[in-house]
């Protein structure tokens, strides 16, 4: 569909311009809204106009940086084409591209790394500073100057709300059939005044299809006619299978014992292979009438729904790979019955997610022998990406679940380790840590009993006995025996990994683990 047929309100038209034109009108220093989640409805053209303007700048002698705030991760075009020219003085709340992380580690860039439903109160609140400006990808304008939102809804509604000043992108490549698959709830208030959150089931719609915008405060609008990010996913491999494996036969023991009903309870599955390759196994396997209240919807789950062993799936994204994308333009109208696209405010909000009683799948980095979890940092100190919604959903849910491969870099690494680098999830909110060796289900365990378990079930056998040694020797002499540790040698794993690229003291770096 046509630019003119796309932006349908007359005042809204006059302010067409270009890329280079819009990108111009944003000043120096500025915080700016960006729309994008997961590689999804993220601005195209105006971060590339504005990374060149940036670079420009740069050349001459000029200091020209943003804060670039966002829904969760975008693409190249947006946090590549700024990094690459130095342009954002602070990110936040998620990232995942490779030049923002390493500046991050750098100490060249500020990020502050939040829970993705913290968010937009944060910025009503005043947490954050002030918002300049909007950039916001939208697949249309109707006549009333209400906006068609895009494969994302992020925290949009908000950007539009705060920011003083708006640069709408107008996709045209964007599926037309988007317009309704969105619910955007304008009921949230300021504390003391806020009230339920009415939304009792996923499908439930409790809102508008529209984001309302302020067409005075419309600076610039800019056509873009380019794909989202639309990264493939590896084939599921043998650990991730294993991984399954185990959630499954975990799912239908708990459904056995009753403690789940047959058709468990909403879905949350995180980014990444694993996340996804779990989805596989649960779309081949014994369950039927499902439904998800997660953030992102990926391959696995359009598979799911596709084969109706999902029903019903709310999300804040769509971030599919280019096969799965086709599937869906060519089947929106079967889809977007099936699908809710929400704010992530409410996508990820703990009052819902405590309410449905999601069942919360994610990826992790590393466990520790007692279930403290580490999402986001490499030898507790380099960023990978950010907690995303992971700390929104395992606190809140029926069931937390984490997931990893028992070792990581060929084995040089052991994703259990003695005392987590970095903790996102403390002991208090992991309910069960999986790896392709095992499942552990610490409900109602004490540190100790964890502990046992977590080695037994999900060490690589290969890092158990010096597991088992090192808990072994804590109890004997950690001056508490609740939780006991050994403080000068609770990180000597990592601190040796670092020095010698190995967590094993007498490993042969060439060795590889045999695949156990
Ligand atoms: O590095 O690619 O250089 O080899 O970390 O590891 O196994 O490919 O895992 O892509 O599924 O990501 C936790 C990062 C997992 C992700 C994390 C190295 C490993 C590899 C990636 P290489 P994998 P995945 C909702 C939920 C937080 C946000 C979240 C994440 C790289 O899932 O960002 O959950 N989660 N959001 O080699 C050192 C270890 C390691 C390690 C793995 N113990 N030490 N390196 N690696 N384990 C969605 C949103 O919120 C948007």
């Amino acid at each position: 569909m046509p630019l003119a047929d796309r932006v349908r309100n007359p005042a809204l038209k006059t302010k067409i311009m270009s890329a280079a034109a819009a990108a111009a009108l944003i000043p120096a220093s500025a915080n700016v809204g960006m729309s994008g989640f997961t590689g999804a409805g993220y601005p195209k053209a105006v971060p590339q106009a504005l990374a060149q303007r940036i670079e420009r700048l740069h050349a001459a002698g000029e200091v020209f940086r943003i804060g670039l705030w966002t829904g969760a991760s975008t693409a190249p075009e947006l946090d590549g084409a700024l990094a690459q020219v130095d342009g954002i003085e602070m990110r936040l709340p998620y990232q995942s591209d490779p030049t923002v992380r390493k500046q991050i580690n750098a100490g060249q860039m500020q990020y502050a790394d939040m829970h993705l439903s913290n968010v937009a109160q944060f910025v009503w609140f005043g947490f954050l500073g002030h918002l300049d400006v909007a950039v916001v990808e939208v697949a249309g304008i109707l006549p009333d100057g209400r906006l068609i939102p895009s494969s994302s809804v992020g925290n949009n509604k908000t950007w539009l709300d705060q920011a003083d000043k708006i640069i709408l992108e107008v996709n045209t490549l964007q599926n037309p059939g988007l317009e309704g698959m969105h619910d955007i709830y304008y009921g949230t208030r300021l504390p003391p005044h806020r009230r339920p959150i009415p939304l009792v089931s996923p499908g439930d719609r409790i809102g508008e299809a529209y984001l309302r915008c302020d067409p005075d405060k419309v600076i610039a609008v800019v056509e873009t006619h380019q794909p989202d990010r639309n990264s493939a996913f590896a084939a599921p491999d043998e650990t991730s299978q294993r991984i399954a494996g185990h959630i499954i036969g975990f799912l239908q023991h708990e459904v056995k014992c009753g403690r789940l009903p047959a058709e468990l309870l909403p879905l949350q599955s995180g980014v990444g292979n694993i996340a996804n390759a779990v989805l596989a196994g649960l779309n081949e396997g014994p369950f039927n009438n499902l439904t998800a209240y997660t953030e992102v919807l990926q391959d696995g789950m359009l598979d799911m729904l596709r084969s109706g062993t999902l029903t019903m799936a709310s999300a804040t994204a769509l971030s599919f790979s280019p096969k799965a994308l086709a599937d869906f333009n060519a089947n929106i109208d079967f889809y977007s019955k099936r699908i809710v696209l929400r704010s992530q405010e409410i996508s990820n909000h703990p009052e819902v997610v405590r309410r449905l009683g999601v069942i919360a799948m994610n990826a992790m980095i590393e466990a520790d022998i007692y279930g403290n979890v580490n999402s986001t940092h490499l030898m507790g100190s380099s960023i990978m990406n950010g907690i995303g919604g992971s700390g929104d959903f395992a606190r809140n849910a029926y069931l937390s679940i984490f997931m990893t491969p028992s070792v990581a870099k060929d084995g040089a690494i052991s994703c259990i380790v003695p005392m987590a680098s970095h903790v996102d999830h403390t002991e208090h909110d992991v309910e069960v840590i999986v790896t392709e060796q095992g499942l552990a289900d610490l409900r109602g365990l004490s540190p100790t009993q964890r502990a046992r378990l977590i080695i037994e079930k999900c060490a690589h056998p290969d890092y158990r006995p010096a597991l088992l040694d090192y808990f072994e020797r804590a109890q004997r002499d950690a001056p508490g025996k609740h939780t006991p540790h050994l403080l000068d040698e609770a990180l000597s794993w990592h601190a040796r990994y670092v020095e010698t690229g190995h967590m094993l003291p007498d490993a042969n770096p060439e060795r590889r683990l045999r695949r156990a």
